[in-house]
């Protein structure tokens, strides 16, 4: 380990090499203490290990006389513990590192050796804003970093490490790798140049290294899951129970929108409401005057919004705004008026923060005590005054920007978590926060949910106000592609560090999207169970896009798995598994990522314990009768397209078996139970909501005809001992068959 720190204007460095027992075992926390040995030294450095957990962690404690600042704080210095592990037993290793982006928007993927990381050309226009301050970019072949923490994964023997933090509440965490030759991993926390004075401390986060493998292949599980539930247990997470699925005005609407727009759709989702039980309005960037200037709506709000969120609320509906506390326009009042509440850069001025809005933004100084009253009241504002218990709170990177801050003793993070401490205590307990443009580590245990992925856009590719810009070609930026991307490789941070949004669905035909793309989205946000935002002109969706958005009502909430996500830059499945009325079930995604037609195989070997599987395709009908042993593959999925399937392993002794169907995408969930005897077969079908379309059964022999108690049969059909029923009804509904 190593201190890199400056003292009377010098860079140094202290190497911690010798480590001394103090004997104090502190047992409320169960850890083992050390003391640096460091002669002629100042400061006096503590390590606090819990080597069965595998974490550690450094305090610092100034001695001296004349304040120091210190810049990092390193805890793994060139390290090449999974070489040493690995080479012993097989020595064609493969390594791989997953880089995690420090904030929703940052793109996060798994990279070989041979491989360069996808990079931004845009740091001229958003400087520091995808990656933290203390994080290098490199652009070189093999050469890898992550915010927060990093995986290095050997593909070969099917094992790795993951390193990093279990908070960034101290200090932004970065985990470097270089892969060019034995694997090399460093990782530190970033303590920016803060100011420590005599006598004063500073402590990191706890840091981490555990051992991780991919199990068998029949198994599930997420190989990352010990790391993600020590952090929430670190932060106390917060996973509300259910989550809102609802309307945003963002993607159709963009900066235009209207408070008419929002009464149009908040209409359509109250007389559709039999079909799309929708319990969220969310309002996006467009009423406010300016960014920053929070109190002031622009012409088309002129009654303000507190009047929108009654209606809402009449309308039995949870109202949501959105607000980004940490950025401003310069031309907003605040920014005007109270230019030292922002971030400075060396020149005394406030610092710049991205151009957005055609604006050259500004930070919040979230350690200024004038400006953290100024957000407590603006948020207090919005929960209290005009009564919104749904906050969307964007761009919050901006908080936690380098810069000159009011208190030069606050890093970064502490800075940036001090504002969103401030938040959540201004919404209150029971407001619902989303976080969006929001480092993840300072956001666990503050939010309820999450965006984990880049914005997505009514194109596949990168998209700009209407333009679609494919040479730009950047990772971070929004296009549907880069949203889903994130959604798969952050899968398994659902439900466990809080809800993850994976940003909203488009599901109008007048988009860039094609048929197949909107079909891919909407797969893989069922499967991997977050949030569910639609963001189109309600009142002008065609009755077979209406039906798209019935069809993922409700979400499944629970998480699907994503098991590639470690061994492939671009993970190409998601495993969904869960209950139907009559027992176990699984969904598998499968994805085509390329620009073109192929097929796509379905490969049993995670089903083995189920032996013969039925299996149900939702956007193409297909029904296929599986032998254990044999592999199905998919001919002519569309580009961007998915090939979404209900996996059932084969009942050999009933005389008829639920197979799937179309009345909700996780053919399941509406199944509420089935028997049968001598005379026949009874269904029940439950949905919250109308419902229309197939229910697909294998039959040992062909019913004779049919009663139902809540539902409508328009027409069956039996073929090969497959009998497609086609249904409507409402809520609750029984189907009796009769041989
Ligand atoms: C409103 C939008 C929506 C959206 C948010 C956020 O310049 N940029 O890199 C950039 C990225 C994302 C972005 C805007 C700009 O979108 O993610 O859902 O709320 O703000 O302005």
């Amino acid at each position: 380990m190593r201190i890199i720190l400056h003292s009377n204007g010098n860079r140094s460095q202290v190497s911690l090499n010798h480590w001394c027992p103090t004997g104090d075992r502190l047992e409320e926390i169960g850890c083992q203490t050390f003391e640096a040995l460091l002669p002629e030294s100042d400061l006096i450095v503590r390590l606090f290990l819990k080597s069965e957990q595998g974490l550690w962690k450094v305090r610092l404690e100034h001695q001296g006389k004349q304040p120091i600042r210190i810049e990092r704080v390193e805890l793994l210095k060139d390290a090449t513990i999974l070489h040493e592990v690995a080479s012993s037993e097989n020595d064609r290793a493969d390594y791989a590192f997953f880089e995690n982006g420090w904030q929703s928007w940052s793109y996060s993927a798994a990279y070989t050796a041979r491989q360069k990381a996808r990079r931004t050309n845009l740091e001229w226009i958003y400087p520091g804003i995808w990656s933290a301050s203390g994080t290098p970019i490199p652009r070189q072949t093999g050469r890898f970093a992550s915010d927060f923490f990093g995986v290095l994964f050997d593909r070969q023997n099917q094992q790795g490490w993951v390193t990093g933090f279990l908070s960034q509440r101290e200090q932004f965490g970065t985990v470097a790798a270089d892969l060019r030759g034995i694997p090399i991993l460093n990782l530190w926390a970033n303590c920016d140049g803060v100011v420590l004075a005599p006598g004063g401390s500073l402590e990191t986060d706890w840091a981490v290294l555990l051992e991780i493998s991919t199990q068998a292949d029949d198994c599930f599980a997420d190989p990352l899951h010990e790391y993600v539930r020590l952090v929430a247990q670190e932060n106390q997470a917060r996973v509300p129970a259910r989550v809102p699925a609802g309307w945003c005005s963002w993607y159709h609407y963009y900066q235009n929108v209207s408070e008419e727009d929002v009464r149009r759709n908040l209409q359509a989702t109250l007389n559709n409401n039999q079909r799309w039980p929708l319990d969220l309005i969310q309002i996006d960037d467009g009423y406010e005057i300016l960014v920053g200037e929070w109190d002031q709506f622009n012409e088309r709000f002129p009654q303000g919004v507190a009047d929108l969120a009654s209606k809402i609320k009449d309308a039995n509906m949870l109202a949501g705004i959105w607000l980004a506390p940490f950025i401003f326009q310069p031309q907003a009042e605040t920014a005007r008026s109270h230019p030292d509440w922002m971030i400075q850069d060396r020149s005394g001025r406030p610092r710049f923060a991205g151009f957005n809005w055609n604006s050259r933004t500004q930070a919040l100084d979230t350690t200024h005590p004038e400006a953290q009253e100024w957000l407590h009241e603006t948020i207090r504002r919005t929960v209290v005054d005009w009564g919104f218990p749904y906050l969307k709170l964007d761009f919050l990177y901006a908080g936690g920007l380098p810069g000159r801050r009011h208190d030069p003793t606050r890093t970064n993070a502490q800075a940036l978590y001090a504002g969103l401490e401030i938040i959540r205590k201004a919404a209150g307990e029971e407001t619902f926060l989303l976080g969006c443009g929001c480092p993840l580590g300072p956001g666990v245990g503050i939010f309820d949910a999450m965006r984990i992925s880049a914005d997505t856009a009514p194109a596949w590719g990168n998209h700009y106000f209407g333009m679609a810009i494919p040479f730009l070609a950047e990772p971070h930026a929004p296009s549907a592609e880069n949203a889903l991307h994130n959604v798969l490789t952050r899968a398994n941070l659902h439900q466990k560090w809080w809800w993850n949004d994976p940003d909203c669905i488009l599901l109008r035909p007048e988009s860039q999207l094609s048929l197949a793309e909107v079909q891919t989205i909407a797969s893989v946000i069922a499967l991997t169970g977050g949030m569910l935002l639609v963001s189109d002109d309600l009142n002008a969706l065609p009755v077979d896009r209406q039906e798209m958005l019935s069809q993922m009502l409700p979400p499944i909430q629970s998480a699907g798995v994503v098991l590639d996500t470690l061994a492939k830059t671009e993970p190409t499945a998601v495993f969904w598994q869960g209950e139907d009325g009559v027992g176990p079930f699984a969904l598998v995604a499968l994805i085509n990522w390329e620009k073109k037609v192929r097929s796509l195989t379905f490969d049993p070997k995670r089903f083995k314990r189920y032996g013969p599987l039925w299996l149900s395709s939702f956007w193409d009908d297909q029904v296929v009768d599986l032998a254990s042993d044999q592999k199905q593959t998919f001919e002519n999925v569309p580009a961007h397209g998915t090939v979404l399937l209900a996996v059932r392993k084969k009942l050999m002794n009933t005389p008829v078996q639920y197979l799937g169907g179309t009345l909700h995408i996780s053919q399941g969930v509406e199944l509420q139970g089935m028997s049968f005897d001598e005379s026949g077969f009874t269904l029940s079908l439950e949905l919250p909501r109308l419902w229309q379309g197939e229910v697909r059964l294998r039959v040992a022999q062909t019913p004779t005809g049919f009663e139902a108690t809540g539902a409508t049969i328009q027409s069956w059909q039996t073929v090969n001992q497959i009998l497609r029923l086609k249904v409507s009804g409402e809520n609750q509904a029984k189907i009796i068959g009769y041989w």
